[in-house]
């Protein structure tokens, strides 16, 4: 039983946002699980852990999302955390080429720890900062094909395509665990098709007291390490 109540839940997914520091990973899942973000970076410390259930069509899911750190200075405790991975986003940075390239290490790390048959999702974040855009479509469009993963924009800051990122994940995730397609449907009438039920923050507090005190040290720290 989910904190909704008697809703039966269908399925249970581990799901991984995975992507260098800064990408905004954090603030895609504070949007889609509380519906704001804050301004201010303070960089995840090991791995921060929500869930949200949601309705797809007539399924019930409950996501857990967990957070991973994206800094290279916590990739000898990420390796953990990949286990039972059921899908994952891939997020770079549309302001910082960087992290398009890095995505392929991040693909390896899914594929050796976690799960290299597990659905993907390629996440294009911060489509609001048009004028800072420093990844050509042409090397997305490849990449993409190369993967044979779905691409999706977005930004955290406006929401744009955040829930879509994630109800798209667990419709293939869905798909993936029960061998059938599921009806995709236009935009417009997508939200039809699903809803929040409830979403809990299960590991936030001890993480909180690591932020407060790893705050001070990220002024200085690269994004792009
Ligand atoms: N303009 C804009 N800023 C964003 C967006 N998403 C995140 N940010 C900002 O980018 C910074 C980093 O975001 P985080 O969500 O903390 O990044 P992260 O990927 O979780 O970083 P790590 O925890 O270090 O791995 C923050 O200052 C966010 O406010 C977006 O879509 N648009
Ligand atoms: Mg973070």
């Amino acid at each position: 039983m989910s904190a909704a109540g008697n809703t039966e839940t269908h399925f249970v997914f581990k799901v991984l946002l995975l992507g260098d520091g800064a990408v905004g990973k954090t603030s895609l899942i504070s949007m889609f699980t509380k519906g704001f973000i804050k301004q201010d970076y303070k960089m995840t410390i090991g791995v921060d852990i929500m869930a949200k259930t949601v309705k797809v069509d007539d399924k019930i899911a409950k996501l857990s999302i967990w957070d991973l750190a994206g800094q290279q200075r916590f990739k000898a405790i990420r390796s953990a955390f990949y286990g039972g991975v059921a899908g994952a986003l891939l997020v770079f940075d549309l302001t910082r080429a960087l992290t398009f390239k890095n995505l392929v290490n991040w693909l390896q790390e899914l594929y050796q720890f976690g799960n290299p048959e597990c659905p993907t999702i390629l996440i294009g974040n911060k489509c609001d900062l048009v004028e800072l855009r420093d990844v050509r479509q042409e090397d997305i469009d490849w990449f993409v094909s190369e993967i044979g993963s779905e691409y999706i924009q977005t930004s955290a800051k406006t929401g744009e395509n955040v829930e879509k990122a994630f109800i798209s994940l667990t419709r293939k995730m869905i798909e993936k665990s029960t061998g059938k397609k599921i009806r995709v449907v236009k935009d417009q009438s997508e939200a039809k098709y699903y809803t929040t039920i409830d979403s809990e923050n299960i590991r936030s507090e001890s993480n909180n007291v690591h932020r407060e005190s790893e705050s001070k040290n990220t002024l200085n720290s690269n994004p792009h390490s």
